[in-house]
């Protein structure tokens, strides 16, 4: 008998072809105006400690009212699935970029307001966290005490130094967040803290934020459950408002304003930049890929030609941050704007 065993159906579960992706090339979600403004800051309660937690910055921005105050923003916004948290989303984020720069601008006079992912890199400690060696493995036991291994001691004196500098004069807020509504809670309410300073505040939004969320009136309080026979979770996530031409224009008039762009197609990186800095109209798109983000990032602005900044091979196999080059050059351009605007520095 001629038994004929059907092969079974081709299963397609992920393809990793394109057409299955986000899209990254639609154009950019138009940029929120007042109305999406009310609609998601009236339906997204902001996080419970917001009102302590600004009293603290607005203290900070009364000692330095006369000073540069940078807001840098780093890490990457959780997007929670469940409102009691078991399953969030990620990225990859890890804070490199915003704790290192956080450093060079302490070095360059500012003070900083660092919103942070929390237990993500935090300037100084960077050094010592999230490395593959412990910190325990920087110390040495001697006579019956702990001492920092001597291979260690001048980079830890320092790197100590700096920090004690910054704590004693007050020049740095640590402030955490984790999920994206946090995050753009904080930073609204962080932004009219800082609006006295007017040119003399500065934004660096080098923080992944989430580009999809699950809104408040959607998320399941509980822990979603598998169900018997069920083997698929169907999500839907609504696109997070695009808030930066708020900010530009209602949340903090006068200030400069940087943001990052992050891409992995080089062949977008400049478009998307350029689409972003027209789209927003602030002052300068730092785009960077992810595969190249340590070693080169390409300024645009308006009227002028993308400028890259790479480090050499010699600087990169020397250690060098980046960061050390991108930051003097806003600095340069923070001068000229705070001039432009009669703003004294
Ligand atoms: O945190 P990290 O140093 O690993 O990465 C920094 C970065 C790539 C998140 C940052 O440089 C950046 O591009 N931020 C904006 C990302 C975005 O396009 O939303």
């Amino acid at each position: 008998m001629d038994s004929h065993i059907p092969s079974p159906p081709t299963r397609r579960l992920s393809t990793g072809e394109r057409e299955n992706a986000i899209d990254r090339t639609i154009p950019l979600f138009p940029p929120a105006v007042e109305i999406d403004e009310h609609n998601y800051f009236d339906n997204n309660d902001p996080p419970e400690y917001l009102e302590s937690m600004i009293s603290g910055a607005h203290e900070f921005v009364k000692f330095h009212k006369y000073n540069r105050v940078v807001l840098v923003t780093s890490g990457g916004t959780t997007v929670p699935l469940e409102n009691q948290t078991v399953r969030f989303i990620d990225n990859f984020s890890a804070g490199t970029r915003g704790a290192t720069s956080a450093e060079y601008f302490l070095e360059n006079g500012y003070a900083v307001i660092f919103l942070h992912r929390q237990f993500s890199l935090l300037p100084y400690s960077r050094h010592y966290s999230h490395s593959t060696n412990c910190f325990l493995d920087f110390m040495e036991e001697k006579n019956g005490k702990v001492v920092v291994d001597p291979k260690y001691q001048e980079e830890m004196l320092s790197v100590l130094r700096k920090y004690q500098t910054a704590k004693e004069k007050n020049l740095l807020l640590l402030l955490p967040f984790t999920t994206i509504n946090q995050y753009l809670h904080t930073l609204r309410a962080l932004s009219v803290t800082l609006q006295p300073l007017k040119s003399r505040a500065l934004f660096y939004l080098a923080a992944a934020v989430s580009d999809f969320f699950v809104p408040l009136h959607r998320i399941p309080e509980h822990k979603i459950q598998s169900k018997a026979g069920g083997n698929k979770l169907l999500m839907s996530l609504d696109p997070v408002p695009k808030f930066l031409h708020r900010l530009v224009e209602k949340w903090a008039p006068g200030a400069m304003i940087i943001s990052f762009k992050l891409e992995t197609d080089s062949s977008i990186l400049l478009s998307k930049s350029r689409q972003a800095l027209e789209r927003y109209s602030h002052q300068l798109v730092i785009g960077n890929l992810l595969q190249t983000r340590k070693k080169e990032v390409v300024f645009v602005e308006p009227d002028a030609p993308a400028h890259w900044i790479r480090l050499t091979p010699a600087q990169e196999a020397a250690g060098i941050d980046i960061e050390s080059l991108i930051i003097p050059a806003i600095v340069k351009r923070h001068t000229v704007w705070i001039k432009e605007s009669g703003n004294s520095a």
